[in-house]
Parts: C-alpha cells; sequence; structure tokens
C-alpha cells in the first residue's frame, strides 16, 4: 500500500491540483478512482463531506483529509517541501492568501460561470440550480464570467508582481491551485490575458508530465462536453 492514497475523481480541477502535486513532489501515491462510488456509508465515515480529493495516510489524527490546499500543506509540512511551500513567514504567507483568495473568491466565479456547461452539480440557494428561468440563469452565468476578470488581475498585479511565479523562481502550491483552476475555463472559450496565458503555460512547462499528464484527464473531459476543444 503506497504511503498517500488519494480518491480523486478525473475531470476535476480541485482534484487535478494534488494529483500535479504528488507528482511533481516524487511522493508516493496511489490513486483511487471514486467516479459513481462516493456517498457510500464506508466513504462517509472517510470523508462526511462527500468531496475529492481526499488523502488517506497514516500520520492524519483520523487517517483521512480533504481540501485540496489543506491536502498540499499537510505534505509539504510532513515531507519539508519548501520549494513548494516556503517557510519563511512572508513568503508562506504570500502563498496562503492567494490559495485562500481562490477558494473563497476565485474558484465561486470559475464554477458559476463553467458548471452549467460541465454538466456539475451547482451550489445550492444560487441562480444556476434554482427554479429561475433560462434567461436569468445565462445572465447569472455571464455575470459571473465577467466578474472573473477582477481577482484574476489581481493575481498579475499583487501575487506575480515582480516575480515569475507566486513561489517566486518555481511554482509553489498556489501556483499548482491556480493553474488548475483556470483549465475549466477552457469550457467557455474564456478570454485570458496574454500574462495569464504565458504564466500558464510557463507553470505547465515547469512541472512538466507532472502537471500535463493529471492535466489530460480533465483537457478530455473538456473535450467530450464541449467537441471545439477535441
Ligand atoms: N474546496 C474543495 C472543493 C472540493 C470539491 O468541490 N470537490 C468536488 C469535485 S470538483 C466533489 O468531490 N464534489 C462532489 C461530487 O461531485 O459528488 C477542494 O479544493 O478540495
Amino acid at each position: 500500500m503506497a504511503a498517500n492514497t488519494l480518491s480523486i475523481l478525473k475531470p476535476s480541477v480541485n482534484n487535478l491540483t494534488v494529483r500535479v502535486f504528488v507528482r511533481a513532489a516524487g511522493l508516493d501515491f496511489e490513486e483511487v478512482d471514486v467516479w459513481g462510488k462516493k456517498g457510500t456509508p464506508e466513504f462517509l465515515a472517510k470523508d462526511p463531506a462527500d468531496l475529492t480529493p481526499l488523502l488517506e495516510e497514516s500520520g492524519l489524527p483520523d487517517g483521512s483529509l480533504w481540501e485540496s490546499c489543506a491536502i498540499m500543506q499537510y505534505l509539504c509540512n510532513k515531507h519539508g517541501l519548501s520549494q513548494f511551500y516556503p517557510t519563511e513567514p512572508g513568503e508562506r504567507a504570500l502563498v496562503d492568501s492567494a490559495m485562500f483568495y481562490l477558494i473563497g473568491t476565485l474558484y465561486p466565479l470559475v464554477a458559476r460561470a463553467t458548471y452549467p456547461i460541465l454538466g456539475f452539480p451547482q451550489y445550492a440557494g444560487e441562480v444556476g440550480p434554482s427554479e429561475a428561468d433560462a434567461e436569468l440563469k445565462a445572465r447569472a452565468q455571464s455575470d459571473a464570467v465577467a466578474a472573473i476578470a477582477g481577482p484574476l488581475d489581481s493575481y498579475r498585479s499583487f501575487f506575480l508582481e515582480g516575480r515569475r511565479f507566486i513561489g517566486g523562481d518555481s511554482p509553489s502550491i498556489a501556483d499548482i491551485r491556480l493553474v488548475a483552476t483556470l483549465e475549466f475555463l477552457n469550457a467557455i472559450d474564456y478570454e485570458f490575458p496574454p500574462w495569464a496565458t504565458e504564466y500558464m503555460r510557463s507553470v505547465e512547462s515547469s512541472l512538466g508530465d507532472a502537471y500535463t499528464e493529471p492535466a489530460a484527464d480533465v483537457r478530455d473531459f473538456l473535450a467530450s462536453v464541449k467537441p471545439s476543444h477535441a
């Protein structure tokens, strides 16, 4: 049995984040594709949130951990992977802020903009899954698309100001989290600003196969829901 077991869903960018990270870090891992297998009493006992990615690892107090950023932070702390998660407090704070801002602000916009096309369940209480008519749902989606530019530009103007990556000279866990997330915007032919296209290329080429191999699962999925991406 591998030291790290990841329960994953292959089309997901939340999962892609951790799948890229374990490869880039050279960790011992196995992946269990839980497509159609979540929601069981056995899975819920390990992960009452019923969310992936899920890490099972012997050092965890309860044996399991969800939330992509927490998983990467834990594994960096456990294995001393300061090249992905700086130990200098200020540098680390920058990485943490970039990840919290992504999970709390950018990702919900990306989800509202893309989930209707991807066919993913949308968040309860929002317009998407409500009984609103098609016109209002389309408006909510296009409002979300329009709102992405602001937070995205904050990565350029703040987190990446004067540095190649949020992590400095090499990609950090925040860079992995951001670039994996942006993959979904290809589902809506999002017009990335040139800096973002260049940054995404740069993170992928820096990480090599560690990025490209698992990203193929997301890209294949996007091609399947939107054939122009084949
Ligand atoms: N903030 C979480 C989000 C996790 C999440 O939403 N996971 C989705 C896959 S993208 C999931 O497992 N959804 C439950 C389902 O599809 O049944 C993270 O970054 O790990």
